[in-house]
């Protein structure tokens, strides 16, 4: 039987879905083959496509000749596909049936170049096997983080007054979008486990269990952010110690629980020991013993433990030079290497410090090969720009993806996983920014395929989501996007300068010489961290050979990590010929020049865009001009004090 496709509720944006997008299959005579969930997705899909464009589908045969065939030979739920064209005939053969659901979505992206000519059988699969959005989301609203934490696309998807919403049709809107992406699993609630939250593992799993239920038929499982001390929280117990007999039997039993009302509950994220959260280092064990614990009750039922590498001290005194929050994880985490269980993934920030616009790749990718791991991103912009600001994060995944650390595959290869931090949320346009959509889109295509050109992906998602008219204008404005946003703010990879707390706009020593850390050591002199292992926190010693090296010198290191690895005068001389100084000034004021051009452009795609999209971006085009005159004024001030030199094109530096 078909299973009707979601319907958009009123006022929704159809993102990268356009019924548009489903002409080219919507006009075919189709045949599909196979039974289960997925493949009666798949039907509706095709159903729905047929009666808007005039075409036709059949189930398990066709007394007539076929345009399409899909076509599924097993009954489990692998995910590659095969695709091919001959005798006038494509065909889309999986051996499981979520690969017939990617087929679909893949014969989508392709429109009418998927029935042209002949096409030689290639099959697809996905390089990394969890491909998964984490939501920040709370049940209920947080005094200070509101209902999403870090979340600036409105609220919740899910939740509602402290419940899962009542009407989740808009969740398998969403679930379908994901899945047109490449998305397989989600969790469904913040790592910051307060106490309503927490509930969800036990008296409110039901609620997670109607969520799951709405993912399911776009092959999304789901996830719960738990809290390590769940048994004292929900138990009654008066230890959460690791190691402790009654601690794993409530785990169990709680688990059992979960999988009671979910059967394909993916399994547990874990934030432990991080910025407040409990831990086993309350206990003297370590993280491995506080993964394992988890991953035990989860293996019986095939689930797994992501455990976050996110583990730093936050209550820093600056004086203390040797403490670098960039050694943190790593400090941590490579001495347990081989100690984790097999069904559980070490999850790592792809750089060491929190996602800012520029960082280095994380030394402990490549340095754990004992352990699963997984690569976390932020989709959501809680430092570039938070969806008020156009910033595609496209190429800086991908250069983080193709990041070799040496004698290993590239990053993208070497992963378990790939997870961004989700930027989705109840807006209409569910980005906030619509152009953020991309962001989303464009993670799920890498996280299939690490390798793929993160500009190839942009052009599909405009191709889908706007059709070809303004095609050439949104490239421009997006392509750049992140450089330009890179410019205008902190520069050379010293990153932070936000004000603290929400992490909006400049604030150059918003957190410099705070417990959090500190970032850019400026001073009369000069700018920058030394985290060199000859006179520094030794941080560029954590890489393995060539990048130990690479970084350990300022005349070898990359110039947009200069500062982050070194302190220099401002005078020093950049491999692009510059001084640190005049970086800074121009870069300040290529930055705005940028954003006033991009403005410019998104101005000019008035008739080929649809109003109420080219209002809400052109309104955040003028907040994010703002906002970067702000960055440029600030920072090139702040430098202009600090160091005395003036610039040398004498432009007025405020
Ligand atoms: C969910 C940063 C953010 C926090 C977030 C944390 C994390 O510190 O500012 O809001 O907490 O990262 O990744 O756990």
């Amino acid at each position: 039987m078909p299973l009707p496709v979601p319907v958009l509720p009123d006022g929704v944006d159809p993102a990268w879905l356009p019924p548009a997008a489903f002409e080219a299959i919507g006009r075919r005579r189709t045949l599909i083959r196979g039974s289960g969930l997925l493949v009666d997705t798949v039907h509706g899909e095709v159903a729905e496509a047929c009666a808007r464009f005039g075409g036709s589908v059949v189930r398990d045969a066709s007394p007539e000749p076929c345009d399409l065939v899909l076509d599924v030979s097993g009954t489990d739920d692998g995910e590659a596909f095969t695709l091919k064209r001959a005798e006038g005939r494509t065909t889309v053969t999986a051996s499981g049936r979520h690969g017939l659901l990617h087929g679909l979505f893949h014969l989508v992206r392709l429109g009418e170049e998927a029935f042209r000519g002949e096409r030689a059988a290639h099959t697809h699969r996905p390089a990394v096997a969890l491909r998964v959005l984490d939501h920040w989301d709370n049940v209920a609203v947080h005094p200070v983080m509101g209902q999403v934490e870090r979340g600036y696309s409105g609220g919740s998807l899910f939740w509602r007054d402290g419940r899962a919403r009542g009407d989740l049709e808009r969740v398998r809107v969403y679930a379908r979008l994901l899945a047109a992406c490449g998305i397989n699993a989600v969790t469904v609630n913040n790592v910051n486990v307060h106490a309503t939250e927490a509930r969800l593992l036990t008296e409110r799993i039901g609620d997670v269990a109607r969520i799951a239920e709405a993912f399911r038929p776009y092959g999304i499982r789901t996830h719960l952010s738990v809290s390590f001390a769940a048994p004292i929280l929900l138990g009654g117990l008066d230890t959460a110690d690791p190691l402790d007999h009654g601690v794993r039997r409530w785990w169990e039993r709680a688990t059992a629980e979960v999988y009671a009302a979910i059967p394909d509950f993916g399994g547990y994220l874990v934030k432990a020991d991080s910025e407040g959260q409990p831990g086993p280092f309350a206990y003297g064990r370590s993280h491995a013993d506080g993964a394992n614990l988890l991953a035990a009750a989860l293996a019986p039922y095939g689930g797994t433990v992501r455990w976050r590498a996110f583990v730093y001290d936050h209550r820093q005194d600056w004086r203390d030079r040797s403490t670098d929050r960039a050694r943190a994880a790593y400090d941590h985490f490579v001495p347990l290497d081989g100690e984790f269980a097999a069904n559980a993934v070490l999850q790592v920030k792809h750089g060491p410090m929190d996602f800012q616009v520029r960082e280095p790749v994380s030394p402990l990718l490549g340095a754990m090969p004992g352990t699963r791991l997984a690569v976390e991103m932020q989709a959501t912009q809680e430092y570039t720009g938070q969806q008020r600001h156009a910033c595609w994060l496209g190429p800086m995944w991908s250069e983080a993806l193709r990041f070799r650390p040496e004698g290993t595959d590239p990053v993208g290869g070497l992963s378990d996983g790939l997870v961004a931090v989700s930027n989705a949320g109840a807006d209409p346009f569910w980005t906030g920014h619509p152009l953020a959509q991309s962001n989303l889109y464009t993670f799920g295509r890498l996280a299939w395929d690490p390798g793929a050109d993160p500009l190839a992906i942009l052009d599909d998602w405009i191709g889908l989501t706007f059709g070809p008219d303004p095609a050439e204008g949104v490239r421009a404005v997006l392509a750049g996007s992140w450089r330009t946003y890179e410019k205008y703010t902190a520069p050379l990879g010293v990153g932070f300068m936000v004000q603290p707390g929400h992490h909006y706009g400049p604030s150059v020593d918003g957190y410099e010489y705070s417990p959090w850390g500190t970032y850019h050591f400026a001073d009369r002199d000069g700018i920058g961290v030394d985290r060199s292992v000859a006179t520094g926190t030794g941080y560029a010693g954590q890489y393995a050979k060539p990048w130990a090296e690479v970084y350990e010198s300022p005349a070898s290191c990359p110039d947009e990590l200069l500062l982050f690895f070194h302190h220099v005068p401002y005078g020093h001389v950049l491999h692009s010929g510059k001084t640190v100084i005049q970086h800074i000034y121009d870069t300040h004021f290529e930055g705005v020049e940028e954003v006033e051009e991009a403005r410019e452009v998104w101005g000019s795609l008035g008739q080929s865009v649809d109003p109420e999209r080219h209002a809400r971006v052109t309104e955040r085009f003028a907040e994010q001009l703002r906002c970067a005159r702000e960055w440029r004024d600030q920072i090139n001030s702040y430098f202009l004090r600090k160091s005395g030199v003036p610039d040398e094109r004498g432009r007025a530096l405020y």
